[in-house]
């Protein structure tokens, strides 16, 4: 086990990360570069002009490989040692800055805030970053504001949802979602540790001022699926898999896949948080 898992569960409710190091092996973060550099070179210009403070984001769905890491047997052993032992898994993004890139704006991401869990400790969605490159502040190093997915910050009020195409074409660079924000945190990672995080908590990038390229893959697992409100669980077993891709990698992703029998209404995604967060 690398680290205290039980500590890090702690830090996951009250902070809204954690970070499990070393957990990506050397051989699978090769061949990932190798295919995120295939993803990245079968982009037209216009998805990186649309893209230009994300980098670009790419779907994991457009290559079988990635099915791997969704299922890659030292995640779901980390997230069972988190105590998360039935995870379920939706989505998941290549986001790569290129050489000399502007930063990522702040953002959260999360759909659910008409239910009143959204403003509990519950975990509900979490993404899982994984940096194939060691990153710092000077080639593009995730920012964090500990505790934003429980507590108001004014970024909340001046980004209500901050997941417009204006923030991604870069329009305006002096806009506040490109700027430095109060009580923020630079997370440095070597290249094979996972960056685990609430969808809530309102998170941004560096830029990348170095001359190589800055990849990370988000995946967004829903780690305790089964604790859900019925809305939320029928909300996400309704999205749907390629069903190419899901047929390819059935084995793989098949126990990952959210399912839902009941009769419960799925919910009405909303991105905005409501005066609940304090
Ligand atoms: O690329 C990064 O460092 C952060 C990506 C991100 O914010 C996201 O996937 O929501």
């Amino acid at each position: 086990m690398n680290g205290d898992y039980p500590a890090k569960r702690r830090q996951l409710e009250s902070d809204g990360f954690c970070i499990l190091e070393n957990i990506i092996d050397p051989q699978i973060l090769a061949q990932l570069r190798t295919v995120t550099d295939k993803m990245l070179s079968q982009q037209e210009t216009a998805h990186f002009e649309a893209m230009r403070s994300q980098g670009s984001l790419v779907s994991v769905f457009d290559d079988s490989f990635m099915a791997k890491l969704v299922a890659y047997p030292p995640i779901l052993a980390a997230l069972a040692n988190l105590g998360f032992e039935n995870p379920k898994w939706g989505s998941g993004f290549v986001i790569s800055k290129p050489a000399d890139s502007p930063p990522l704006f702040w953002h959260q991401d999360a759909r659910f805030w008409d239910d009143p869990v959204s403003y509990t400790p519950q975990i509900i969605q979490c993404f899982l970053m994984i940096y194939l490159v060691d990153t710092s502040p000077e080639n593009g190093c995730l920012r964090l504001i500990p505790g934003s997915h429980l507590k108001r910050h004014p970024l909340h009020d001046a980004l209500p949802d901050a997941h417009g195409e204006a923030l991604g074409r870069m329009e305006n660079p002096a806009h506040l979602a490109y700027q430095r924000a109060e009580g923020e945190v630079d997370v440095r990672v070597k290249a094979g540790d996972v960056v685990m995080g609430s969808a809530r908590l309102l998170h941004a990038a560096h830029g990348n001022r170095s001359r190589q390229r800055r990849t990370n893959i988000t995946l967004w697992y829903y780690p305790a699926f089964d604790e859900l409100p019925e809305s939320i669980q029928a909300f996400l077993a309704a999205k749907e898999i390629p069903p190419d891709w899901y047929e390819r990698n059935r084995d793989l992703i098949e126990p990952l896949r959210p399912r839902y029998e009941g009769d419960a209404e799925p919910i009405r995604m909303n991105r905005v948080p409501g005066s609940a967060l304090k």
